[in-house]
């Protein structure tokens, strides 16, 4: 099994955690793939990830999986201590349900706003529309009022301990810091509490 990784890129990273969380991070070799030499593109790459996409986890057969959420959910059936995406059907769908509004509903927009404004982000985002980077940037902010609201009701993203949705949403924010936005430096206090808490832990170490 072998790791296709990127550094300093969200969705990698949010594997990258997972596995740290888990004490994993070590248990199997990586290769990093660099996104700015297009390295993700070569056909070989393709081969295993055919949208051109990091991160994919190479299987023993010579299976390709991508999407991150898909990979975490491979890894927490090898490694099931500490569990992060729930233990019972009812537990798995409320971590799954609130991992996915953090995915679609935060993340995304940072990344629509991101990759439509930032100048390295030409050569990738072909064509960078302003009017998508505005759009995405005032659906961000509201969404961040949404979480804080949530932070201000439960300790975790979904519920009362540390899951994966938490790692979404710490990668979403770090994400964020590209496009200036860190909302819980103002008028955010829960997320500002909640981040405090999870950035103590020794798995979402940078
Ligand atoms: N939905 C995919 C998204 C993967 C993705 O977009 N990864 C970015 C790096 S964070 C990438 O490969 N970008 C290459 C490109 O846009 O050409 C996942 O969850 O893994």
């Amino acid at each position: 099994m072998k790791l296709y990784y990127a550094r300093m890129a969200p969705n990698p990273d949010r594997v990258r955690f997972f596995l740290q969380e888990k004490g994993q991070w070590d248990a199997f070799p990586k290769t990093e793939i660099s996104i700015m030499k297009n390295e993700h593109r070569d056909p070989a790459y393709r081969a295993l990830s055919p949208m051109a996409h990091v991160p994919v986890l190479e299987l023993e057969d010579g299976t390709g999986l991508s999407e991150s959420r898909a990979i975490c959910t491979y890894l927490e059936g090898l490694y099931p201590e500490p569990n992060l995406m729930g233990v019972d059907p009812l537990e798995r769908a409320k971590i799954e349900m609130w991992d996915r509004r953090v995915e679609l509903t935060y993340f995304m927009q940072i990344a629509g706003w991101f990759r439509n404004s930032h100048p390295a982000m030409a050569e990738l985002e072909k064509p960078q529309s302003a009017e998508w980077a505005g759009i995405s940037e005032g659906r961000a902010r509201k969404v961040a009022t949404f979480f804080d609201r949530r932070l201000s009701e439960s300790t975790y993203v979904a519920g009362d301990r540390f899951t994966i949705a938490d790692i979404t949403l710490h990668v979403a924010l770090g994400f964020g810091k590209l496009v200036k936005f860190k909302p819980w430096e103002a008028e955010h206090p829960n997320l500002a509490a909640w981040r405090e808490r999870v950035s103590a832990r020794a798995g979402l170490a940078a």
